[in-house]
């Protein structure tokens, strides 16, 4: 007797939580989001964020890394499909793709354009 396997969602349940995830699409058996960057500094640095998030959570996107954009894909291996675990990573990695000082903040943020807010 084993663990009980995870049911994946169904694609009109995933289509539905698509809509609280602007910018993130479903194709391939994947949900998945391009980002795209100011150049490989920030394309790392942005990998290392997704990782360690990654890491903490034991769940593990597919990441295309190109020198001015990565492209993050999430599935659950082990139910075979689309879970809340996938959801739950992606809205992770948005918050933090996206993430700026609020107008107001201490912080002066960077003048650089960074992860490019309408990436797609
Ligand atoms: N990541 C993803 N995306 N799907 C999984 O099924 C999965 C994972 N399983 N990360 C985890 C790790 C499993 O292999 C380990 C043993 O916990």
């Amino acid at each position: 007797m084993g663990l009980a396997k995870e049911s994946p969602f169904t694609e009109a349940l995933i289509q539905a939580r698509l809509g609280q995830l602007p910018g993130w699409r479903f194709e391939g058996g994947a949900i998945r989001r391009l980002y795209k960057t100011d150049g490989w500094s920030t394309t790392l640095m942005l990998v290392n964020a997704i990782g360690f998030f990654a890491e903490a959570a034991d769940h593990h996107p597919d990441l295309k890394v190109s020198w001015g954009s990565v492209e993050v894909a999430l599935s659950t291996h082990s139910a075979g499909g689309i879970t809340e675990k996938d959801f739950e990573l992606a809205r992770l990695v948005e918050q933090t793709a996206m993430w700026r000082p609020v107008s107001g903040s201490a912080f002066r943020g960077t003048a650089k354009q960074f992860v490019v807010r309408d990436s797609g």
